[in-house]
């Protein structure tokens, strides 16, 4: 048994995605981090950055904080969805670091800089700007594939718990990114995708 330690959040959500679709048994305990459960000291005995999310498989006594590192220890523990060939496997990590050290981290920057009541333009603009061309680069990659890597893989699972916020950002730049929009479509179809999203703290 997997324990599974998120909030509502895109990293969250991340990894509820990859254990609805990966079929295996798990508990979520939520951490409020509205109320900073993150830093409370047996929190961080699990993990030690003070983030969600964070799991310990029951099963081998492994606990493990970073939504990247997490996919890929589910992915090589159940076989599935971390590519089947060296090619694939190379390709997967690739786009999964993308999204770790660009996607994930810029949107995040975008939100927060949008949501600020004093508005800081320069923020806004370089942070958006970063997210319209990340946008640009994911449109071209599903050119004429339906996930990623061609493949569905843990990279489609981190990136669209991030992409996925764009129609809620109202911004032409990222909406029109038509094949960005049809692969969220794609994902949130699929009934285990679909099941992890529906989960919420509360
Ligand atoms: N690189 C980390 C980022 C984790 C992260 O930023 N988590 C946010 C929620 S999405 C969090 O716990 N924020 C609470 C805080 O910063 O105190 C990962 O991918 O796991």
């Amino acid at each position: 048994m997997i324990a599974a330690y998120l909030w509502g959040t895109p990293n969250g959500y991340k990894i509820a995605i990859s254990l609805e679709e990966m079929g295996l048994d798990y508990e979520i305990e939520w951490v409020n981090i509205g109320t900073g459960e993150q830093h409370e000291p047996e929190y961080l005995k699990i993990s030690p950055n003070g983030k969600i999310p964070a799991i310990v498989d029951h099963d081998t006594g492994i606990s493990l904080m970073e939504s990247g590192a997490i996919l890929q220890y589910l992915a090589e523990k159940t076989g599935k969805f971390g590519g089947d060939t060296e090619r694939g496997r190379w390709a997967v990590t690739q786009w999964l670091h993308w999204q770790m050290g660009g996607l994930g981290p810029m949107m995040g920057q975008t939100n927060h800089f949008r949501g600020l009541k004093d508005k800081v333009p320069y923020g806004e603009t370089r942070y958006m700007n970063e997210t319209v061309r990340l946008f640009g680069v994911l449109d071209k990659q599903l050119e004429g594939r339906d996930y990623i890597t061609g493949d569905y893989s843990i990279a489609d699972m981190a990136a669209v718990a991030w992409a996925g916020m764009a129609p809620m950002m109202e911004d032409e730049r990222l909406t029109g990114c038509t094949n960005v929009m049809a692969w969220i479509e794609r994902n949130v179809a699929r009934p285990a995708t679909a099941r992890a999203i529906a989960l919420s703290p509360g």
